[in-house]
């Protein structure tokens, strides 16, 4: 039995929409990075730009947060021990980002293409 949407309707536009999309047409996505047992994972990750990542964390009573270095800012709130953040990315480059409370040890970055 195929997945049905709202009042069992097929979910079949979709799918349609991304055959006629191309080769040339990029959807935009977002990617994951969890923070646990002190660290990013994954620590580096490729996007396309428009892309966005979504930070979740939840570490026992472990607080961290997300904030960028150099010139291209981003921050979650101060550090919790539970929490998200979502970060889209317009422009190509290279981000690199740490955690306040664990910056000796917790790095990670992300090219955008
Ligand atoms: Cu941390």
């Amino acid at each position: 039995m195929p997945n049905t949407g709202p009042k069992g309707l097929l979910i079949l536009p979709a799918v349609a929409l991304a055959i006629a999309g191309g080769a040339s047409a990029h959807a935009a996505s977002t990617k994951t990075v969890t923070l646990k047992d002190i660290a990013f994972k994954p620590a580096r990750v490729t996007i396309t730009h428009g892309d966005s990542v979504r930070f979740s964390w939840r570490d026992g009573d472990v607080p961290h947060d997300v904030t960028s270095t150099g010139k291209r800012r981003f921050r979650s709130a101060k550090a919790r021990t539970s929490g998200t953040h979502t970060v889209r990315f317009a422009k190509a480059g290279t981000y690199t980002y740490f955690c306040v409370p664990h910056q000796s040890s917790i790095h990670g970055s992300f090219k955008v293409a």
